[in-house]
């Protein structure tokens, strides 16, 4: 099992913010949202291209403006049900807002202001 950790950041309210590569996988930060909202909640989607020639597999994230970060699929109804990993298959890539994926941000510490950059860290695995 290979594991490997990516810090990038993503702008809250802005678009293709950044961009991360490494063992094949290049991830871009599309979108964060949250600002001031009161459950003290926001979510993050990102691009994650593989061109790798196995599957590689999003297992966790962390970031310091938010107690914990979860990753969540949204369903038909609306309703959230958090994964254990999202796999993005190789030779090919998830658009998580797209694909109904998001990470969710629980617990913000503060607010978060519009085109602000925040750090995330990303866990990914081979298998
Ligand atoms: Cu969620």
């Amino acid at each position: 099992m290979k594991l490997s950790w990516l810090t990038i950041s993503a702008a809250a309210f802005s678009l293709a913010a950044s961009a991360v590569c490494a063992h094949g996988l290049d991830v871009r930060a599309d979108w964060a949202s949250g600002i001031g909202t009161a459950d003290k909640t926001g979510a993050v989607y990102l691009t994650i291209a593989n061109d790798a020639y196995h599957p590689e597999y999003l297992y966790s994230a962390a970031s310091p403006v938010a107690e914990r970060v979860e990753l969540h699929r949204t369903g038909p109804s609306g309703a959230m049900t958090r994964l254990d990993r999202l796999e993005i298959p190789f030779s090919d890539s998830v658009d998580m807002r797209k694909a109904g994926y998001h990470l969710m941000l629980i617990g913000l510490k503060r607010r978060l202001r519009p085109g602000e950059r925040i750090p995330l860290e990303l866990r990914f695995s081979d298998d």
